[in-house]
């Protein structure tokens, strides 16, 4: 019998681990820490052996026909070197899944908006009445669905990392958002590497799918003349091109596809910024070429509630309004997060930072910025940032003196805004840590200004 090696016994591999067994294969799990009791359970109940807590033991790995990588585990580690000069196939979850279904695949990659993106296809999709699920780089894995609780259609958001080990996959539809620094750790700190990895995306299409990108995107332009795709290419951008499929005239977004063409006013779009339009047209184009009506996409795009952390209003406390960006992780994030900004903005900055070029935000900063905080272990080189252009900033190492400096800076009319531009490691859990304790501090602030009153 196959043996099949999961490599970490998270979301990916717990639920490849699950599908493995279920189709028949002798399986083994291993994981360098500790797993979840969740994945422990679940492993037990199919009968799945692993390990846990040590080194991956070389001989159980290294007799694999196959080995399923989870994505946190980088290529460059020892065992994946060795199992590959071994010659034995490394592949992602997603590869492995996608073995055991003939449903749709709609998958969505890019640098930043995969999450929204993602969310507010499957909105579309379940608006128009469709058995749509999500998968990918959110919510459940692919593997556990295909075993346990199978859809018509999947709408996959896919990181690099799950790009990196996909080979014959096959995406009826593929939409790359945009490419800009991130995670170059993982590629020798080449764009070019990193790009090409997010163009994985466009194998094994035909011209019967489509591949669906921004064509005012520089990256993905220089990726695109070294990777050639077969399928039918459906760009969206602001101006409008003989080749779009959609664009901007005035506030009005336009859909053409040879499915049909429509336009939607931009103020009735309920996610707001340029990012939301550009997260918007690749939604739409998307769900236009399944035929959806029209209509029904329009009262999608209305009716969508932003995911959290993404530009999401808080409160308004004194007249100053509260958001929180936490997932801005990264400088083109931030970017957009302060193009979008319409009032003067006191802008917390700071975690652990990934090489980041703060120049790139410096024109929309004198723009709209009024004050910095820095909220980080770590902020000397945000502060000699802020020193070098001439913004007063205040130097903070807690959630808590940050936003007692926001308050002390923020003026009525003002937005505070938390778009950190650096992952928050140092001082948090995760992203979602971050933003779910400044949501409650925000909170807090406004029950105790309530009581006051
Ligand atoms: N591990 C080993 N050996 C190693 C290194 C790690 O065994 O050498 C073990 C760890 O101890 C851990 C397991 O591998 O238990 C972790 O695997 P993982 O980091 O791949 O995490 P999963 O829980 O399987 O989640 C992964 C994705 N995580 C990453 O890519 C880092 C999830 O994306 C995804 O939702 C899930 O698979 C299901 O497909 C999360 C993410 O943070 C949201 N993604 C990154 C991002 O969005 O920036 C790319
Ligand atoms: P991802 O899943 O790719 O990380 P998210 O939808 O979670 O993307 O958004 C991550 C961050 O990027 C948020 O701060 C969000 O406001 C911002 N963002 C969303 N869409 C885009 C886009 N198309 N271009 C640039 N930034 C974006």
């Amino acid at each position: 019998m196959d043996k099949i090696v999961i490599l970490g016994g998270g979301e990916s591999g717990a639920g490849a681990a699950v599908l493995a067994a279920r189709k028949g294969f002798s399986v083994f799990l291993s994981d360098t820490g500790l797993l979840k009791p969740e994945y422990t359970r679940m492993l037990e109940a199919e009968g799945i052996p692993f390990e846990q807590g040590h080194p991956h033991t070389e001989a159980e790995v290294l007799s694999a026909s196959t080995i399923v990588k989870s994505p946190g585990i980088p290529l460059s580690a020892p065992i994946i070197v060795k199992a590959r000069e071994k010659g034995i196939p490394v592949i992602s979850e997603i590869e492995f899944a996608a073995r055991y279904t003939s449903s749709r695949m709609l998958c969505i990659t890019g640098s930043n908006g995969k999450t929204t993106t993602t969310t507010l296809l499957h909105h579309i999709l379940c608006c128009a009445g469709i058995d749509a699920s999500m998968a990918g780089n959110i919510g459940m894995s692919l593997a556990l669905q295909v075993a346990t609780d199978p859809h018509e259609v999947y709408v996959v958001e896919l990181s690099s990392f799950q790009l990196d080990n996909m080979y014959d996959f096959h995406a009826d539809t593929a939409i790359l958002l945009n490419i800009t620094p991130d995670h170059l750790d993982r590629y020798e700190h080449s764009m070019e590497l990193y790009a090409d990895a997010k163009m994985r995306i466009t194998r094994n299409q035909t011209p019967s799918d489509c591949f669906i990108y921004w064509q005012e995107d520089p990256e993905t332009a220089a990726a695109m003349t070294r990777t050639r795709s077969e399928a039918t290419p459906l760009p969206f951008g602001v101006r409008r091109t003989p080749s779009s499929a959609a664009w901007l005239e005035g506030d009005v977004m336009h859909i053409s596809t040879p499915q049909g063409a429509w336009s939607m006013p931009r103020e009735d779009i309920a996610i707001k910024g340029l990012h939301n339009i550009y997260n918007s047209m690749a939604a739409s184009i998307a769900a236009t070429r399944l035929g959806i009506a029209p209509e029904v996409i329009r009262k999608a795009l209305a009716s969508f509630k932003a995911v959290p952390h993404r530009l999401e209003h808080v409160a308004e406390i004194d007249g100053v309004e509260y958001i929180n960006d936490s997932k801005a992780t990264n400088v083109a994030s931030t970017y957009y997060a302060l193009e979008s900004m319409t009032r003067p903005t006191v802008l917390i900055l700071g975690g652990t930072d990934k090489g980041n070029d703060y120049t790139d935000i410096l024109d929309f900063m004198r723009r709209k910025v009024t004050h910095v905080v820095a909220m980080g272990a770590d902020n000397e080189k945000i502060m000699r940032f802020c020193r070098d252009h001439g913004f007063s900033a205040d130097d903070t190492h807690s959630l808590a003196d940050a936003l007692q400096a926001c308050r002390k800076a923020a003026r009525p009319g003002d937005t505070v805004l938390l778009s950190p531009c650096c992952a928050s490691f140092d001082l948090f859990k995760s992203y979602i840590d971050r933003g779910d304790r400044f949501r409650a501090a925000v909170l807090d602030l406004m029950e105790s200004h309530h009581n006051q009153a």
